[in-house]
């Protein structure tokens, strides 16, 4: 699973929050393990995802950009899930290798070919969008939200468009939408949740069932791209739409509220839908059942 997205649109948090989220409330839901498999995985994600966030409290740093630092192996995990048939119960694992890129090695044309064998090798990708940095969306932010948006307005390297588009045709051999399944998630929908309408999809936690509520699914995938439309950022579906023939669109928030300065808000890490693109994967994967009502 390769991660995208521009610089500070919160993958490392992503990262640092999902993995906790499945070795614990999600692992115990899907009934689930999640193993490391080697020992720089163990000691990389204590380090410098584990410890800062919920040990200390405090935000994440900027991830090194790979030229600077050559020791960026990516985190591996095996994912097993005990499926329960009607007839044998069968355990089935998924590989999760995580490459937490620096936002801006994806700007630079020439990609390293390091980051380009990876994004080619994946299974599936994430591509992570920063509402905040969508000129359309800031009428909807107040307070420390608004901010803290807008850092790289004058960046067109980090427009989210831009990325997506980028990786797209690094990927791209031949013409023809890629089948890659591919997930776009808005991050940090804390932020935004004041402003969405009550009945919205993402106003309502998921219902931890164990399976994919599909109606769930098809719901937050039609709110997101509303939001983009809203926000006139509609391109982004269109774009994903003519290149992809299997993408899905999220709402998710890694800390469940905007930070303070330099730490996590006062009621620390709560996460919103952080393993909704997880769960569709493994869905798309058969690794999961899909449930409607
Ligand atoms: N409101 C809100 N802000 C968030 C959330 N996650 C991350 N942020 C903010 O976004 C900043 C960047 O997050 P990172 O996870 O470091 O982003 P990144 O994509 O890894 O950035 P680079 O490593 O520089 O490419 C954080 O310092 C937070 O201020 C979230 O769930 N909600
Ligand atoms: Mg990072």
């Amino acid at each position: 699973m390769a991660l995208v997205g521009a610089k500070g649109s919160g993958k490392s948090t992503y990262i640092a929050v999902l993995l906790h989220e499945l070795m614990n409330r999600v692992g115990a839901e899907l009934d689930a393990s999640l193993t490391p498999c080697d020992d720089r995985t163990i000691e990389r994600y204590r380090q410098e995802f584990a410890r800062p966030l919920y040990g200390e409290h405090r935000l994440l740093r900027a991830t090194q950009s790979a030229v600077t630092d050559l020791n960026r192996d990516p985190l591996v995990y095996l994912l097993t899930r005990t499926i329960r048939g009607r007839l044998r119960t069968r355990a089935e694992s998924l590989t999760l290798v995580l490459f937490d890129t620096a936002g801006e090695d994806l700007r630079s044309r020439d990609v390293s070919e390091l980051h380009l064998r990876y994004l080619r090798a994946a299974d599936a990708i994430v591509f992570l969008v920063d509402p905040l940095e969508l000129p359309g969306a800031r009428a909807a932010l107040n307070g420390t939200a608004l901010a803290r948006s807008g850092g790289l307005d004058d960046d067109p390297d980090s427009d989210p468009l831009n990325v997506i588009a980028r990786v797209t045709e690094l990927l791209r051999r031949t013409g023809g939408p890629l089948k890659v399944p591919v997930a776009v998630a808005l991050s940090k929908i804390d932020a935004l949740r004041p402003s969405l309408a009550r009945q919205s999809a993402l106003h309502r936690a998921r219902r931890p069932s164990g399976a994919l509520d599909l109606d769930d699914r098809e719901a937050v995938h039609e709110q997101v791209l509303a939001l983009l439309e809203e926000w006139q950022a509609g391109m982004v579906g269109r774009y994903l739409r003519q290149n992809y023939t299997d993408f899905a669109l999220f709402g998710l928030s890694a800390l469940g509220a905007v930070p303070e300065a330099e730490s996590v808000g006062a009621g620390g890490v709560r996460p919103y839908r952080v393993e909704d693109p997880l769960l569709w994967l493994l869905y798309r994967f058969k690794m999961l059942d899909g449930v409607r009502g």
